[in-house]
């Protein structure tokens, strides 16, 4: 086992902010530095419950809205032992969409709290660092329609993003907000650096528990 530990990073935000390019990227960036570094997305659709939400989100079937929250969480705490392993091991975790996610997601449907939408995700690992790509509606549009999976209509995505910027009040996350107008090797910039401050500090810092 390394002596210092890897950081546990997340990258999230609208829809065709650029998460993914950008997830991609950074893991890229940090592997030619020599630093060990591996993505992870959320939903992780490849195992047995990964592949009940993607059936769920390609609507392909239906699920009652607790129940497909709590397959969301089980979806991380499925993945939290091997999250744990690789930190250990000093690899840096870059990860599209978390927790934070689940919560904003679910509680833009009606009759849901966010109080109850965030216990099923109560002490997972703690990010060291959440990134929120921010891109206005309008910016976003440019970079092509909404797909066809559920969750993909202006409104609905609307009101997700009014339930980010609550989660983003708590003080207990390290939350930056990026500018994810500008270009692709711009954003990487921002990313790189909060990233890079991230790893030094998670070094010498236990991993946390979330919302705990
Ligand atoms: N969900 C949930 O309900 N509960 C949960 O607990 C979790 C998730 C974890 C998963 O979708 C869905 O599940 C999601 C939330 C919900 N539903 N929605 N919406 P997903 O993870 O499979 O896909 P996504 O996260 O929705 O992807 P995205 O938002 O559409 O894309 P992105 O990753 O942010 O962007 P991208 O793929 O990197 O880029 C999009 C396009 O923009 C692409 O053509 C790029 O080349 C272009 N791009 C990227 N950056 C730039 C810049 N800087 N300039 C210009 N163009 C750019």
């Amino acid at each position: 086992m390394a002596s210092k530990r890897g950081a546990l990073i997340v990258l999230e935000g609208v829809d065709r902010a650029g998460k993914t390019t950008q997830c991609k990227k950074l893991v890229q960036a940090l592997q030619a530095s020599g630093r060990p570094a591996e993505m992870m997305r959320f939903p992780d659709r490849t195992t047995t419950i990964g592949q009940l939400i993607s059936a769920y989100l390609e609507k392909k079937s239906d699920l009652e809205d607790h129940t497909v929250h709590l397959l969301f969480s089980a979806n991380r705490w499925e993945l939290v032992p091997l999250m744990k392993q690789q930190l250990d091991r000093g690899i840096t975790l870059v990860v599209d969409r978390y927790a934070f996610s689940g919560v904003a997601f679910t509680s833009a449907k009606p009759g849901f709290c966010m109080d109850w939408c965030m216990k099923p995700d109560v002490g997972l690992p703690k990010p060291d660092l959440v990134m929120f790509l921010q891109l206005n509606p309008a910016e976003a549009a440019l970079r092509g329609q909404f797909g066809s999976e559920r969750y993909e209509t202006s409104a609905f995505q609307k009101s997700v993003q009014q339930k980010f910027k609550q989660l983003m009040k708590d003080p207990s996350v390290n939350w930056k907000v990026i500018d994810a107008s500008k270009n692709v090797d711009d954003v990487h910039d921002d990313i790189k650096h909060h990233s890079l401050n991230a790893i030094s500090a998670a070094e010498n810092t236990p991993l946390g528990e979330l919302w705990k």
